[in-house]
């Protein structure tokens, strides 16, 4: 892995780096985290290499935590084995789910992707549209594009149909019908993983996901757990069993922590995945309006209209639902914070001047 433009070292990330590699820094980016420990590929190959000191005494701010597709500045101090991380480059955007083992924490998942592909199989139970829709608020939400692979082509005969339905659910996203038995689709969705880009796999387990991905690099590679490096003769090659090169192209992360996400601060996600509810609610009467049976209503007038169906008008409200959820959590959870740094420095006060209070004094 001696070629850092393969990973995606290009532009913005080069501009951003330029000062640190004035300072003796190498760039490297993180391929997989392990339990706190990240490894990471540059020049210098894969390696295994410790975040510095002051990002694991920040790490309750999620910049300060590596996240698989940070590029970062590695540091290789005396008497160190191992390579510190001592800056995360600001990200160009991040996958992040609320955090699994906290009540309103984030978690970021992947940083820094170009693009998003939203996979669902067409076979077995089909597409799942509700789920189609929560996966694209997700994908807009990273800030990267999302793009839409239906798999197993191969198994069913309705495949375009399938693929006309769901290009009325994602408004303005590339929808690709895909089989890796056949490779119908293989070359549409290579080509949106050009070389210096970034994409990441979001779906169910069983869908397709690393099949397709094998496919694409023309190997078994994701099954292995095998590190190979220094293949530069623009070969592809297996960073590390969750990212891998396309070869002539850019990188893509299979994660396994892709699989259910909760939704996290979607607002700008959830917009543009409804592009049409946003253009029908500035005509709305209130500027706050929740298009449930407000005066002046311009989306329920659309739905009456049948211009807009009402499945997708239910579909925004439920999620729209889960996010005002979410947001009155965090309220309740900051609400409570402010409350122990208000009471802390009192209970503090109290504790050192009633401390010498004889506790028999009553006896
Ligand atoms: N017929 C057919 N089977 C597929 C296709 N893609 C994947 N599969 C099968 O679906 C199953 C799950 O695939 P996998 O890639 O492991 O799914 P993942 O969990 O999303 O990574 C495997 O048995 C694959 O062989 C396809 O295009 N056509
Ligand atoms: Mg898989
Ligand atoms: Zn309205």
């Amino acid at each position: 892995m001696s070629d850092p433009a393969r990973l995606g070292f290009s532009g913005r990330v080069q501009e951003l780096f330029a000062p640190l590699a004035e300072q003796g820094f190498s760039p490297a980016r993180v391929i997989r985290v392990d339990r706190g420990m990240p490894l990471v590929a540059g020049p210098m190959g894969v390696v295994r290499a410790e975040p510095a000191t002051h990002l694991v005494k920040s790490a309750a701010d999620v910049a300060s935590r590596v996240a698989v597709g940070d590029w970062v500045a590695l540091g290789r101090p005396e008497g160190h084995d191992l390579p510190i991380i001592e800056v995360i480059l600001p990200r160009a955007g991040m996958f992040s789910r609320k955090d699994p083992g906290s009540e309103t924490g984030q978690q970021v998942v992947i940083a820094n992707v170009d693009v998003v592909f939203v996979v669902q199989s067409l076979s077995g139970d089909g597409v799942n549209d509700r789920r189609l829709e929560r996966e694209l608020v997700l994908a807009w939400e990273s800030g990267a594009r999302p793009v839409v692979v239906l798999t197993k082509a191969d198994l069913v005969e309705d495949a375009d149909e399938v693929a006309r339905f769901v290009a009325e659910i994602a408004i303005g996203v590339e929808v690709i019908v895909e089989s890796a038995v056949t490779g119908i689709g293989i070359d549409a969705v290579r080509a949106a993983v050009p070389l210096g880009t970034t994409a990441a796999l979001l779906g169910g387990s069983g869908v397709g996901k690393s099949t397709l991905v094998n496919r694409l690099v023309g190997h078994e590679v994701l099954l292995t757990n095998e590190t190979r490096s220094g293949d530069d003769k623009g070969r592809h090659t297996t960073v590390a069993r969750e990212m891998v090169l396309v070869p002539d192209g850019g990188v893509i992360i299979d994660t396994p922590g892709m699989r259910g996400l909760a939704l996290w601060d979607a607002e700008e996600g959830l917009s543009a995945a409804f592009p049409d509810m946003e253009e029908l609610a500035v005509e709305c009467r209130f500027r706050d309006c929740t298009h449930v049976s407000e005066p002046g209503c311009a989306v329920v007038a659309a739905v009456e209209a049948g211009e807009l169906s009402p499945r997708r008008l239910e579909s925004w409200r439920r999620l729209r639902t889960e996010l005002d959820s979410l947001a009155a959590r965090q309220d309740e959870h900051s609400r409570r914070e402010q409350e122990r740094k208000f009471y802390k420095p009192i209970a503090k006060f109290a504790r050192q001047h009633f401390k010498d209070i004889p506790r028999d004094k009553g006896r």
